[in-house]
């Protein structure tokens, strides 16, 4: 964890860690993701691996198990508990891919069907993060890097909202920056109730 940074935008419970993987390591898992099938029921395109997440019930029913994560999966998993961001080994994870102009609407992951730490690793390219606290009205935005890793835990996961603005640039670094194909990877614990 030496290369943990506790980025400047002062949300508590969040980390970011810039390169978390290797150029040689994102191909391999965008040429693993690729391979495999899409749900398209969602405006972007999503893998469900471990339980499937429903979204409409916004719960993880117990029969969602779709099987132990695959080995392309399981060593990133192991990476994340064996490195001390997750207390225990995730069990879930939902692949996201963002063309240009998509993103992901404010919300709050949920409660009840996951545990307090959440990470997603991005691939491909960079975007905006936005957070914004209900209760304070506080808003910030970090940069999310292609390769970097984003912890959220503590009231970074359960008092602030994360989004990313569905739009086809982004200002970064000051810059007009248009997006390109990014893929997450959102690792989780479940919750099973
Ligand atoms: O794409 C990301 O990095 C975030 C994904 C996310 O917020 C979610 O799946 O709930």
């Amino acid at each position: 964890m030496d290369q943990k940074t506790e980025p400047e935008i002062n949300v508590s419970g969040l980390i970011y860690i810039p390169d978390f993987i290797s150029v040689q390591e994102q191909d391999f898992l965008l040429s693993q993701i690729d391979q495999q099938s899409w749900l398209t029921d969602l405006k972007r395109r999503v893998q469900h691996y471990g339980y499937k997440y429903d979204y409409k019930a916004r719960t993880v029913s117990n029969d969602a198990y779709l099987g132990s994560l695959p080995a392309w999966l399981s060593l990133l998993s192991n990476k994340l508990h064996n490195d001390g961001i997750f207390p225990s080994v995730p069990d879930q994870v939902i692949v996201n891919e963002y063309l240009p102009g998509q993103g992901i609407s404010a919300h709050i992951d949920c409660v009840p069907c996951f545990a307090d730490t959440i990470a997603s690793l991005s691939l491909g390219s960079p975007c905006i993060m936005e957070f914004s606290n209900p209760r304070t009205g506080e808003k910030r935005s970090i940069v999310l890097e292609d390769r970097s890793l984003i912890v959220l835990s503590g009231p970074a996961r359960y008092e602030w909202q994360h989004a990313i603005p569905s739009r086809k640039s982004d200002i970064i670094n000051g810059i007009k920056t248009e997006r390109a194909r990014r893929v997450s990877l959102t690792f989780r614990n479940i919750i099973l109730n």
